[in-house]
C-alpha cells in the first residue's frame, strides 16, 4: 500500500514537532511548510538524519511552494503567530484569518481531498474560516483544541489523585477559551464520575474546581513560563492522534471543534463536542445531555466562538 502523505503548514514549534510525531510513528512521508524559506527545509533534514536512530522510513521533505503538498493525505495547519504574555488568543484574529485566506486557497488548490486538522488561533474562529475559505467538505476540515485542553485536565486530575493517566478520561466541551466547558460529570477515574470522586472524599470541591480553573488557564500558564511562545509539546501530539484517528481509520470519540449542522441546536459553527474520527473524517457528532449548569455554560462558550465568527465576517465580508 502507497505510503499516506502528511503535509504540515507552519513550521514552527508545533509544525516541527508534529513532523517529529509523525514520523516516530511511521504514519507516512511528511511535508514540513512554511513561509520563512529555509526552516522547513532544515527541520525535514534534521529529523531524516534522526531515522537511522529511530528506524522509520518516512520521506521527510520541506518546502515554501505549495504545489508541494499536492496530494497530501492529511493536512494540519499551525501557519500563523502564537501569542505573547499577556495577549489573549482573540488577539490573533485579524493576523491570522489574513494567514487561513492563504492556507485555504493553497489547499483548495493542491489538496482538496485532504482532511485538515487546524491548530491556528483563534482556533474555533481559525477552523471555521479555513473551511469557508478552502471550501472543503465540513466534515473534512476539524479543528484540535479539545484533545489538548481535555488532556490538560487529565493531567491535572491524576496528579492530584496520584493514579495513572491511563484510568482518567476527562471531557471537554466548547470553544478553545477561557469558556470552555470542562465536564466533571462525564470525566471518569476508572469509570467512577469525580462528582462521586468528590462524594467519596477522594477529593476535594474546591481541588477539582481548581483543577477545572486551571485546564481553562492551561495555555495562558505556559505562554507566562516561556515568555516568548505558547505550548507545542501537547498540542502536537494531540493533533497527531486525531490524524492517526483518520490514517487508521480508527473511530476514535474525541472532542475537537467540529463543523456544527443541527446538532446541540447549532447550524453553522464550529465548536468543541465529541466527535466520531474515521476514514470519513468527523463521521459523526455525538449529542450528550447537559444539565442546567453545563448548558448554560456550554451557551456562554458557543456566544463567544460566535461573537469572533461574527467579527471575521466583518474582517473578511466573503466569508
Ligand atoms: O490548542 C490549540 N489549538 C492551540 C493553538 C495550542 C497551542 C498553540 N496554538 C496556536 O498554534 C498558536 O496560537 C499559533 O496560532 C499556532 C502555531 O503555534 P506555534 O507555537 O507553532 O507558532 P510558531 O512557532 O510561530 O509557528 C508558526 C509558523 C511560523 O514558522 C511562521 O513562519 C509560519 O507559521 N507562518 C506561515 N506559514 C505559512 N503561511 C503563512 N502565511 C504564515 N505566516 C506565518
Amino acid at each position: 500500500m502507497a505510503r499516506k502523505k502528511i503535509a504540515l503548514i507552519g513550521s514552527g514549534q508545533i509544525g516541527g514537532t508534529l513532523a517529529h510525531l509523525a514520523a516516530l510513528k511511521d504514519l507516512g512521508d511528511i511535508v514540513l511548510f512554511d513561509i520563512v524559506d529555509g526552516v522547513p527545509q532544515g527541520k525535514a533534514l534534521d529529523i531524516s538524519q534522526a531515522a537511522p536512530v529511530e528506524g522509520y522510513d518516512a520521506k521527510i521533505t520541506g518546502t515554501s511552494k505549495y504545489e508541494d503538498l499536492k496530494g497530501a493525505d492529511v493536512i494540519i495547519v499551525t501557519a500563523g503567530v502564537p501569542r505573547k504574555p499577556g495577549m489573549s488568543r482573540d488577539d490573533l484574529l485579524e493576523i491570522n484569518l489574513k494567514v487561513m485566506e492563504q492556507v485555504g486557497a493553497g489547499i483548495a488548490k493542491y489538496a482538496p481531498k485532504a482532511f485538515v486538522i487546524c491548530i491556528t488561533n483563534p482556533l474555533d474562529a481559525m477552523v471555521w474560516a479555513l473551511q469557508k475559505f478552502s471550501g472543503l467538505p465540513t466534515n473534512m476540515v476539524i479543528g484540535m483544541a479539545g484533545v489538548l485542553d481535555s488532556s490538560r485536565f487529565v493531567h491535572f486530575i491524576a496528579d492530584e489523585l496520584k493514579v495513572s493517566v491511563e484510568d482518567v478520561n476527562a471531557f471537554v466541551l466548547g470553544g478553545h477559551g477561557d469558556t470552555m466547558v470542562p465536564l466533571t460529570r462525564y470525566s471518569t477515574v476508572a469509570g467512577i464520575p469525580l462528582t462521586d470522586i468528590v462524594k467519596m472524599g477522594w477529593m476535594s470541591k474546591e481541588t477539582l474546581d481548581a483543577i477545572v480553573q486551571r485546564t481553562r488557564d492551561g495555555g495562558a500558564e505556559i505562554v507566562g513560563l516561556l515568555k516568548t511562545g505558547s505550548a507545542f509539546y501537547a498540542p502536537a501530539a494531540s493533533a497527531i492522534a486525531m490524524a492517526e484517528s483518520y490514517l487508521k481509520d480508527k473511530k476514535r470519540v474525541l472532542p475537537a471543534a467540529a463543523y456544527l449542522d443541527g446538532q446541540y441546536g447549532l447550524k453553522g459553527t464550529y465548536v468543541g463536542v465529541p466527535v466520531v474520527i474515521g476514514a470519513g473524517g468527523a463521521e459523526k457528532i455525538i449529542e450528550i445531555s447537559l444539565n442546567s449548569a453545563e448548558q448554560k455554560a456550554f451557551d456562554k462558550s458557543v456566544a463567544s466562538v460566535e461573537g469572533l465568527i461574527e467579527a471575521c465576517k466583518k474582517i473578511a465580508p466573503k466569508l
